[in-house]
């Protein structure tokens, strides 16, 4: 059973300005596609091929870089594409504002927190929300590795810091896409969903 890529939550303009059709483009249609395609050729026939996706990232975890870089970048973008919506950003409402406020003071405290920890990582990788023991925490995975494997943290939310995802518009600003994707993009109604599962 091949894995699928899965429809974007929203027409691949509708984050522009923000971030623009191209890169969405690019982003999806073609990495995301492409991490899609070389899973589906490395389970074809062999012990994972009628696993889950979430089944084959922890089952190739430190055991098969290559089938785990691949699935794992599959698992990490359709989460991606799902913490973010057009005119998103604003304030956060509900059990995650309380959550912010509680472990961040308030919400710039945890834009700050998060904009450092993304603009540290060094080279590509990911920076996470998650939820860990009760309390909010803000990790960095490099490349493809994934806060699914931790086993104790439950992903709220992720922001893609490979260069793919921001260097068509905003070339090497990462600080200046971070910025936007914290003020006009964040999916706070996906961070709650994620956190009533925590
Ligand atoms: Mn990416």
């Amino acid at each position: 059973m091949a894995i699928s890529l899965p429809d974007l939550p929203y027409g691949k303009g509708a984050l522009a300005p923000h971030i623009s059709r191209k890169t969405v483009d690019f982003h999806y249609g073609k990495h995301h596609r492409g991490y899609v395609d070389k899973t589906n050729a490395a389970i074809r026939g062999g012990p994972l091929d009628s696993a889950s996706l979430e089944e084959i990232v922890l089952e190739t975890f430190g055991r098969d870089q290559g089938l785990f870089d691949n699935a794992a970048q599959v698992w990490n973008h359709t989460f991606y594409w799902n913490s973010m919506k057009p005119r998103g950003g604003g304030k956060p409402k509900g059990d995650i504002a309380a959550a912010i406020k509680r472990d961040f003071g308030d919400l710039d405290g945890f834009k700050e927190a998060f904009a450092a920890s993304g603009a540290s990582q060094f080279g590509s990788g990911w920076t996470w929300l998650v939820a860990r023991g009760g309390e909010l925490d803000i990790v960095n995975t490099p490349n493809a590795e994934t806060p699914l494997t931790d086993g104790a943290a439950t992903p709220l939310l992720t922001m893609d810091v490979w260069e793919h995802a921001y260097y068509l518009d905003y070339q090497n600003a990462r600080p200046a896409y971070i910025k936007r994707f914290l003020d006009k993009l964040v999916n706070w109604e996906f961070a709650n969903a994620n956190l009533t599962r925590a």
